[in-house]
């Protein structure tokens, strides 16, 4: 899954025209180097960013989305916005990315009407405060209680399994410890009935291990999503997918799934 961000480019003031050119390019790109999933995000969800209102949100997202879909990719929508996902869905988005893992009232039912598939994160707290304290007694075993939970919320209003995939949520109301452990015992995740996505790409428990900046964090994450791999994640987002698929052909061969699978 390649990452592409609409969110404008604060150092041009070419204006959304040319910002949703650019996403849209960048997105092609990503697809070419191997991404067989596109996720469209118009908000940060990074500590302490501000929050987008849903029509400018829409705004960002929408051309990106029925662009790419108009040319046969396929697309994730990264929101937790229920009036983001209709208008994402209409246009084409077969995915929706969703950090709150559906808990934004109205956003439940929103999936639910359609056929797309779901990604439900974990995050403890909201971006504004998640970083603050976060704590566990067993973060591993309240990760996975949270996913089991939402799964059967999901199943509940009519959301088939084959439809969901679950994400422990990298840094999201976790300390490196925590992050360490969920990405260690990534397999007791795995065992759930869904597909587990992994996002490490770029994030600060890579900077706190490597002591590097966020554009150095490449082969950190190369890493990382080796170590989500090899313990059953089947889905990575990333921000450099030509990396990625390099990493993914050298041990896709050592391990004998050439098909990805
Ligand atoms: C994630 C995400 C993640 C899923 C972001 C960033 C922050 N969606 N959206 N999993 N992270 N499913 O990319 O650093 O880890 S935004």
């Amino acid at each position: 899954m390649g990452i592409v961000n609409t969110t404008p480019d604060s150092f041009s003031d070419g204006g959304r025209w040319i910002d949703a050119q650019a996403a849209i390019r960048h997105a092609l790109k990503l697809r070419e180097d191997g991404a067989d999933i596109l996720d469209v995000g118009g908000e940060s969800t990074r500590p302490g960013a501000a929050v987008v209102p849903v029509a400018e949100e829409i705004r960002r997202v929408l051309p990106v989305i029925e662009a790419l879909a108009g040319r046969g990719c396929v697309v994730s929508v990264d929101t937790k916005k229920p009036e983001v996902m209709r208008a994402a869905l209409d246009a084409g988005a077969a995915m929706v990315n969703d950090v709150m893992a559906l808990r934004v009232p109205g956003a439940m039912e929103a999936v639910a009407a359609s056929d797309a598939a779901v990604c439900l994160m974990h995050m403890q707290g909201e971006p504004q405060n998640m970083q603050q304290a976060p704590a566990y007694a067993d973060v591993v075993q309240e990760v996975k209680q949270f996913l089991h939970g939402r799964l059967a919320a999901c199943e509940a209003a009519g959301i088939r399994r084959e439809r969901l995939v679950v994400d422990p949520g990298f840094g999201f109301g976790k300390t490196l410890e925590h992050n360490l452990a969920l990405l260690r015992h990534l397999d007791r995740l795995a065992a759930l009935v869904a597909p587990v996505l992994a996002g490490l790409s770029r994030k600060s428990m890579l900077g706190a291990l490597t002591g590097r900046a966020v554009e150095e964090r490449e082969f950190a994450g190369v890493a990382a999503h080796l170590a989500a791999l090899a313990r059953g994640a089947r889905l990575l987002r990333v921000h450099n997918v030509a990396a990625m698929c390099d990493a993914l052909a050298v041990w896709n061969a050592v391990e004998e799934q050439q098909d990805g699978t």
